[in-house]
């Protein structure tokens, strides 16, 4: 593969390299946003944006200037293509003129040698398109050039079929990492599992393909605005196309599940996560924009809408639970605002509750709006708020004070808290709550593999206490619940490891013996050992520090030191930098005991990274159907919307 994309590059010029892109999804000079092949609910917002590229140096210049002249037409089915401006109703947009510059490979940026673009755009804002069936929109530019887009309006039945959703998404989490989970914390006999997790039990499984509209690997911005906009987009983008403009707030938008609930039907939103709540996942259900560390602007925006934008009628989530007290507390205490406003004031301002801890969100009142941010930064892992509970013990009281932040809820009390105010709030009109499981991807990053399973088995257990706290309201039946991920990491289970010879051995080469593979792999011992009523009642591990731990990992890491055991003292730092450069060695704190592993990344990456795999879906509730087999990301809203209602066929 690598040496025919070599071959291709020699033959047609730097500009097939893949590396850099002078514009993602548009090969040619002329660009429309949404591009081709993209898909949208009927009804459903979203903006254009088209650019018309004049390169003036590099393997792509022409000599010509940006075209101001260029036209814009769109046609339904084989009918005739109407001027945009006509077909919207809406007055011609101002023509905008900016340059940007990329590099076309590796060469180009080692050299210091940018390829420079004058660009003339204009962007039409809120534009929908109603009717089922496929369009044509034609950008044409330089005298006749013309770039066309085929647009799909799904054919989707308007008739609502579930009161409620609840998304829970585990960040990174492939099934091979809910194989270990299970191996972990379930008792098997003889090659059977006693037990099952709560996601092996769901009626419905599919697969979905995760790649970037742009690139084939995606990471959670990108992936979470697929699937909560059914448009794919780019790394790094929320909720918009990435268009070529400096500005990361004027980039084409799409409106989201979230927005499209409260607008057309009136429903409830939740927004639950272990991650800083300004973090990717939860930010795309309400920012737009095409970078995901705006941070203050993304709190702002699930308080205010998009950000001095008039886009929907959204008026703030019912529930907001989460870690990133930094982008709440006043600049004075250190806060990072949108502004320099203190949100818990904001949001205090417009009737919420403000929440700082465990106590006062299991006392919090039902029938109120509630913001929950209890930590600075991503919250506690469930490894050291249950087992290393040393670990919580530094500055990061969500007031700002520089306490710790010792009282934290886990998922679990999040997402019923959230289910319960919900429920009060919502009556007929039903809820829609995203639940993300932030740091299975987090630790994963880490090379942390069992705090990454730890956070994974505890968002198995929060969907078991999801399904029978639904019951115990009567409305499991009319709720859809999903389980997915956004993306995979590479990683696996090879064997077993015995960490007490590994630890005695003296060479690197000597203690690689300790790995047992294939019949040497043995069987789990974290469950086996320690508290057996505690690990099958519950289902964690009753032992996180067996003599025999998971021989785990996979390809692409930075350079590290493996010992394969437990990280009593908080998350795993695999790597560091030691010199003025981003150029990362292995940690000398990390792992003692262990052998040093060199790693396959570039030398500035300090963490593991994502991968290509297709990652699982679970199903159960109205709909369910509609989830089983192997499809795209974005068709998960598709699914969610079809069974809502959302589709509208008039303005
Ligand atoms: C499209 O319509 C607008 C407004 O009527 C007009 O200003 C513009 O010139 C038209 N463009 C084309 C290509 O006809
Ligand atoms: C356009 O017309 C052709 C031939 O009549 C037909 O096969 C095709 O489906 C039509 N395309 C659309 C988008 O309606
Ligand atoms: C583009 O860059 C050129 C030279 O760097 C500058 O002269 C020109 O004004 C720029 N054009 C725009 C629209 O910014
Ligand atoms: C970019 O285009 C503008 C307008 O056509 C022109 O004034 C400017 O000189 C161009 N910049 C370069 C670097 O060619
Ligand atoms: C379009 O054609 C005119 C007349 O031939 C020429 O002057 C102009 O440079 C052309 N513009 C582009 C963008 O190709
Ligand atoms: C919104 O408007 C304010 C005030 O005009 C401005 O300071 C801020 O940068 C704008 N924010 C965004 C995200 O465009
Ligand atoms: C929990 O937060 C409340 C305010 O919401 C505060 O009064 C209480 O002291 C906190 N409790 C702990 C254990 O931090
Ligand atoms: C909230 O609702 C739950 C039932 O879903 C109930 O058990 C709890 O007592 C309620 N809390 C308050 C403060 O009303
Ligand atoms: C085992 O777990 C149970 C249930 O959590 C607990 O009550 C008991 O104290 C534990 N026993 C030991 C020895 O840790
Ligand atoms: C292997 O890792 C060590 C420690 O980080 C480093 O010093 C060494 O340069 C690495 N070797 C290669 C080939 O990258
Ligand atoms: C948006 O707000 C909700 C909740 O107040 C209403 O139910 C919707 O009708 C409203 N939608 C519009 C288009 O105004
Ligand atoms: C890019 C980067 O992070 N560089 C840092 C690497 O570590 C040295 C010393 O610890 C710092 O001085 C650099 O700023
Ligand atoms: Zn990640």
């Amino acid at each position: 593969m690598a040496s025919v994309v070599f071959a291709a590059l020699l033959l047609s010029g730097a500009c097939s390299a893949q590396t850099f892109q002078r514009l993602g999804t548009c090969p040619t000079l002329g660009c429309i946003f949404p591009p081709d092949q993209a898909d949208f609910l009927a009804g459903q917002y979203f903006d254009i944006r088209l650019e018309v590229h004049a390169p003036i140096n590099g393997s792509e210049a022409n000599g010509k200037l940006p075209d101001p002249d260029f036209t814009f037409t769109i046609a339904k089915g084989n009918g005739t293509a109407v001027n945009a401006t006509e077909f919207f109703n809406t007055s011609e947009p101002k023509l905008e003129r900016w340059n940007f510059t990329w590099y076309e490979d590796l060469f180009a940026k080692d050299a210091g040698t940018p390829s420079v673009v004058n660009v003339t755009s204009k962007a039409y804002r809120k534009a929908a398109l109603y009717e089922p069936g496929e369009y044509t929109a034609t950008l044409t530019y330089n005298n006749g050039t013309k770039t066309h887009a085929s647009w799909l309006v799904r054919d989707l039945c308007q008739v609502r079929k579930t009161k409620n959703v609840i998304l829970f998404i585990g960040d990174g989490m492939t099934t091979n990492m809910i194989t270990a989970a299970r191996l972990i914390a379930h008792k098997a006999i003889n090659g059977r599992y006693q037990t099952k997790m709560m996601m092996d039990q769901f009626p419905v499984l599919g697969h979905q393909m995760t790649h970037s509209i742009d690139s084939f690997i995606t990471d959670s911005a990108n992936s979470a605005t697929a699937l909560y906009t059914g448009h794919k987009s780019t790394v790094n983008a929320l909720g918009v196309y990435a268009d070529s403009s400096k500005s990361p707030f004027d980039d084409p938008k799409i409106e989201t599940i979230a927005e499209l609930f409260w607008r057309i039907t009136g429903g409830h939103v939740g927004i639950v996560s272990t991650a800083f709540i300004a973090d990717a996942t939860p930010a795309a259900l309400t920012a737009h924009t095409r970078d995901r560390a705006q941070y203050g602007a993304v709190v702002d925006s699930f308080l205010n809408g998009i950000t001095n934008y008039t886009w929907t009628n959204w008026t703030g989530p019912d529930v907001l639970f989460g870690g990133g007290a930094e982008q709440f507390y006043d600049p004075k205490l250190g806060g990072k605002t949108y502004l320099n406003k203190n949100y818990y004031t904001e949001f205090a301002n417009k009737g919420y509750q403000i929440l700082w801890n465990n106590t006062a969100l299991s006392k919090a009142k039902n029938d109120t709006k509630a913001l929950g941010i209890f930590t600075v930064s991503n919250m506690a892992k469930w490894l050291d708020r249950n087992v290393y509970t040393a670990n919580l013990n530094q500055s990061l009281s969500p007031s700002g004070d520089k306490k710790p932040a010792l009282d934290q809820p886990g998922l679990k009390e999040m997402t019923l808290k959230a289910i319960d105010i919900l429920s009060a709030r919502s009556g007929e009109k039903g809820f829609f709550i995203m639940s993300e499981a932030a740091s299975i991807d987090k630790m994963m990053h880490a090379l942390d593999y069992d705090r990454a399973l730890g956070e994974l088995l505890e968002l198995d257990d929060t969907i078991k206490a999801t399904i029978a706290h639904l019951k115990s309201l009567n409305k499991l039946k009319e709720t859809l619940i999903l389980v997915t991920a956004d993306h995979g990491h590479g990683f696996d289970v090879m064997g077993s490891v015995d960490t007490k010879y590994l630890n005695a051995q003296s060479t690197d080469r000597k203690k690689r013996s300790a790995i047992g593979t294939y019949q040497n792999s043995g069987l789990s011992q974290y469950a086996m050992t320690g508290n057996l009523t505690y690990s099958e009642g519950v289902h964690f591990p009753a032992n996180w520090d067996p003599r025999y731990t998971l021989f785990s990992g996979l390809g692409a890491d930075p350079d590290r030191r493996e010992n394969y055991q437990v990280h009593k003292d908080g998350p795993r730092v695999p790597a560091i930098n030691i010199t003025e450069a981003a150029d990362y060695y292995v940690n000398p704190k990390d792992a003692k005991t262990g052998f040093i592993a060199n790693g396959t990344l570039p030398m500035n990456d300090d963490q593991g990274v994502h991968s290509l795999t297709d990652v699982p879906v679970f199903a159960m509730g109205p709909c369910q159907e509609l989830f089983g087999g192997v499809y795209n990301s974005i068709d998960i809203f598709f699914g969610m919307a079809e069974c809502l209602g959302l589709g509208r066929r008039h303005a």
